[in-house]
């Protein structure tokens, strides 16, 4: 296992889309327990592969206070239970230090593969919603920033730009 560097916005391997995983293997088990120790590091409650510069459709989660509830998303589909949209406040480790009020919708199914390769569905709300909808987004190449005003999106561009170029 390792901790796996993580891609900042601008940088513009965050807007790939990624491709489905063909094949749940060992290799795939080993990305996922390096997702899990990157995340837990961070720390934080999700992580898309797209985030870690792997472009294929996976996804680990875990809103639990003591590491206690990982979960692991391959090939989500996602669909909307409740169109009805609730507001939260994100943020993303990709966008580190920024917080933007975004709003989705509140109950959402999805059917993804577990990290056997054995297909599940389950309908989530309140945070594991917005979580998996947040991460699910990553797969797309589309992150929470998209949501808010351009100017904001471009005052939080010109922040972590500038931080990127004094760590170089
Ligand atoms: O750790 C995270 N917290 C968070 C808070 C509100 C909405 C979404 C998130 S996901 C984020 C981790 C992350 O960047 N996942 O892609
Ligand atoms: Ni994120």
């Amino acid at each position: 296992m390792a901790v796996l560097e993580i891609l900042e916005f601008p940088d513009p391997r965050l807007r790939t889309k990624a491709a489905s995983v063909t094949e749940v293997t060992n290799d795939t088990r080993r990305l996922i327990d390096s997702m899990f120790e990157t995340m837990y590091a961070a720390p934080g409650i999700g992580l898309a592969a797209t985030q870690v510069n792997v472009h294929r459709r996976l996804l680990v989660m875990d809103i639990s206070e003591d590491q206690s509830e990982p979960l692991v998303f391959i090939n989500p589909k996602l669909t909307v239970v409740n169109a009805e949209l609730g507001e939260y406040d994100e943020g993303c480790l990709s966008v580190p230090g920024f917080y933007e009020t975004v709003h989705r919708p509140l109950c959402v199914a999805v059917t993804a593969l577990d990290r056997e390769g054995k297909r599940f569905s389950k309908e989530l709300n309140g945070l594991l919603a917005i979580c998996l909808q947040h991460e699910c987004d990553h797969l797309d190449g589309k992150l929470f920033v998209d949501y808010i005003s351009p100017l904001k999106r471009q005052r939080i561009r010109n922040k972590l730009g500038k931080s990127q170029r004094h760590r170089g």
